[in-house]
């Protein structure tokens, strides 16, 4: 949905700003040991982390031992909004990844299978600098497809497509003129059922 939080994307970049004093943006480590180039946060009553763990859900922030902040109105609005011009009703998401690519940072082909509630969709929202979105099938050798996203796109991805893998490529230089060298991603997610 090209543009379709164009008009909110003032008040979200300014949520956005106080969300991120609360839980500022880390680099995550993967199971594996690598450290994420994406740099991420969370909103909402639990919130995505990995480290060498593993990957999981968790009502607290690691760092600081506190809950994720509350998800901001204007957030989940615009998510339910969405989801429900993309054909699912009822979206209540209960968690928001908030991920910031600077240029260099990328997001390898991945599934997005850590949520229990698999009927529910994922809403994404861009903002920030252009990005390259790769769209795959339901297996990893399945043809990928680049889908370019802007500042103000939000995609809806669910039914069958919600498991097919996915990822970014690794974000160009530029400037944009509202958040600068950088692009914000939020995922919007029923992670528990
Ligand atoms: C398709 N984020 O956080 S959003 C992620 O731009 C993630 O930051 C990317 O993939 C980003 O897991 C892509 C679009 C997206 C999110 C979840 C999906 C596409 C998806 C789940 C299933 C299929
Ligand atoms: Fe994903």
């Amino acid at each position: 949905m090209r543009g379709f939080a164009l008009a909110d994307a003032p008040k979200l970049v300014d949520t956005i700003a106080q969300l991120v004093r609360e839980a500022p943006f880390r680099h995550m480590t993967t199971p594996g040991g690598f450290r994420m180039s994406v740099a991420m946060t969370n909103c909402g009553s639990t919130g995505w982390v990995t480290d060498r763990t593993g990957y999981r859900y968790d009502a607290c922030d690691p760092t600081t031992g506190t809950r994720w902040p509350a998800m901001p109105a204007v957030l989940s609005q615009l998510a339910a909004r969405a989801a429900a011009q993309g054909g699912f009703a009822d979206f209540r998401p209960d968690a928001c990844l908030i991920n910031r690519y600077e240029p260099g940072a990328r997001l390898s082909l991945h599934q997005d299978k850590d949520e229990r509630d698999r009927d529910a969709p994922v809403v994404s929202v861009s903002l920030g600098l252009p990005a390259v979105f790769v769209f795959g099938g339901a297996r990893r050798e399945d043809r990928t497809r680049p889908v370019p996203l802007a500042h103000g796109d939000v995609v809806v991805w669910g039914g069958e497509s919600r498991l097919w893998y996915h990822g970014v490529r690794p974000l160009k230089e530029g400037e944009h003129p509202v958040l600068g060298r950088q692009r914000i991603n939020l995922t919007f997610r029923k992670a528990l059922s």
